[in-house]
């Protein structure tokens, strides 16, 4: 039995060749890769945020943690992408303006793009407008709004707003998502969607475009 509480503590911890190694051997031990990511890394993340919240770790520490979970997500990503057929849909992916967090919206990304999702990841800080060029220039079928800041929530509404000023909002659905979102904030800003996390994004995602 693969033990992912040294994976969580190696991450916790920030060490990255010991998580990338890590992740490797419970592969190879036969873990699934949904198992690795959800009680090793998530899992590790989460004592990451609660510690960050208590004051007890700070931006440095936070980051470094931050890169042991790229290191492992490498690893994990062609494994979870494996699944994939043919693309079902184009997914343009981005955390909205003013928000720099990256890590849950590339795990949305990734589970997307293991469940058969064409993935255009326009990054961080993602303006409105650049969403709106995704659906016009690259024929994005969903757009995925990720914001893990209560000060950038109101970018989400801004970049529906300027979907339907630039008249694009018709020709594509909208969904959000991100730790301070919820139901009631999707309700409220017109987007189509919301989920809670990411093996819930593909779903809701599937369910928006009739898959
Ligand atoms: Co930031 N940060 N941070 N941070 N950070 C939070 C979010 C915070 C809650 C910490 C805290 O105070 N407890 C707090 C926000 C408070 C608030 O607004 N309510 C906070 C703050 C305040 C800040 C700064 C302002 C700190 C400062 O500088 N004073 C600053 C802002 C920078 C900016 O963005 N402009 C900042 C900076 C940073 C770092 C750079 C140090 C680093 C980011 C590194 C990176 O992403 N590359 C960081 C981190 C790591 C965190 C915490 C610790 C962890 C976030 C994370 O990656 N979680 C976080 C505390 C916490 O969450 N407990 C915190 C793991 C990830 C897997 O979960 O992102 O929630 P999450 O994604 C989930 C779901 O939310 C969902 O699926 C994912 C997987 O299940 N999901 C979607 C996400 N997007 C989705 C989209 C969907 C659907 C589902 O559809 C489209």
């Amino acid at each position: 039995m693969f033990n992912y509480e040294e994976l969580s503590t190696a991450l916790i911890n920030g060490k990255a060749p010991v998580v990338r190694e890590l992740t490797e051997k419970a592969l190879a031990e036969g873990e699934t890769p949904q198992d690795v990511l959800t009680k090793g890394l998530v899992a590790g993340m989460n004592v990451v945020g609660q510690r960050f919240k208590n004051n007890e770790f700070y931006v440095p520490e936070v980051l470094i943690a931050a890169r042991a979970m790229k290191n492992g997500m490498e690893i994990l990503k062609p494994q979870l992408a494996a699944t994939g057929v043919e693309p079902v849909a184009k997914v343009a992916i981005g955390t909205v303006r003013g928000d720099l967090h990256d890590i849950g919206k590339n795990l949305v990304a990734m589970m997307m793009e293991g469940a058969g999702f064409e993935i255009i990841d326009l990054g961080v800080d993602v303006k409105p407008e650049q969403f709106v060029a995704a659906v016009n220039d690259k024929q994005a079928n969903l757009i995925c709004l990720s914001a893990l800041l209560t000060t950038t929530m109101p970018a989400m509404k801004e970049t529906i707003q300027s979907l339907s000023d630039s008249g694009t909002r018709g020709k594509v659905k909208v969904m959000i998502g991100g730790a301070p979102v919820t139901q009631n904030y999707s309700d409220e800003i017109g987007a189509d969607g919301y989920a809670p996390d990411a093996a819930s994004a593909v779903d809701s995602a599937k369910t928006l475009l009739g898959l």
